[in-house]
């Protein structure tokens, strides 16, 4: 039988180090020889979703069509990363939902990190921005952002360090025969 694919959603303020732990375990997964897919919000957003805002509708349709791949990559056995703000929770439980129907495992990691570490974090200084009045609409700051109510992991990488955030997404997909 074809080895099992998954998509594993990191959703999460920006800065809060969705992208660090989404490319650290795959490149873990990667050196047991296992199919492993990153995709990254900023990077889709240059291709796949090139000419998008972050108005609602554009951020949910960014979603969808990560969504949409991701789907189409863990039914044919790849394990996949995407790390994508994804403020919304109804677009977050259609990505969802379109895995349950074609019965393709999905988890959902809540990336927890508070914006007050975000901001100090600020790898593209995108909070100073905020601040500085050069951007708006910044998501946790002052656009919306809803937390996940229903996490499969929730990770806190302001107290724990990556390997240990690698290593309870690792044991998350451990712990359902996924690896
Ligand atoms: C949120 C923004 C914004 C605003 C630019 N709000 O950390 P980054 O900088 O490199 O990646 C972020 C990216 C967000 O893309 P996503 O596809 O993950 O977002 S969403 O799920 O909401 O569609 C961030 C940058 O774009 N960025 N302006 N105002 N993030």
């Amino acid at each position: 039988p074809t080895v099992a694919g998954a998509t594993v959603w990191l959703t999460g303020l920006p800065s809060a180090g969705k992208t660090t732990v989404a490319t650290a375990v795959a490149a873990r997964l990667r050196d047991t020889g296992r199919r492993v897919e990153v995709l990254d919000g900023d990077a889709v957003r240059e291709h796949l979703s090139a000419g998008l805002g972050f108005s609602r509708a554009d951020r949910d349709t960014n979603v969808a069509r990560i969504g949409f791949v991701a789907e189409l990559l863990a039914r044919n056995g790849v394990l996949v990363f995407a790390a994508v703000i994804s403020p919304y929770a109804a677009a977050r439980d259609a990505v969802r939902a379109r895995h349950v129907a074609s019965g393709t495992p999905y988890l959902e990691v809540h990336v927890a990190t508070p914006v007050e570490v975000c901001s100090v974090r600020d790898v593209k200084g995108l909070y100073a921005k905020q601040r500085a009045g050069e951007i708006a609409g910044l998501t946790g700051v002052d656009d919306a952002y809803e937390a996940p109510t229903a996490p499969e992991l929730v990770l806190r990488t302001e107290s724990s360090a990556l390997d240990a955030s690698v290593d309870a997404v690792l044991a998350a997909l451990s712990e359902r025969g996924l690896l």
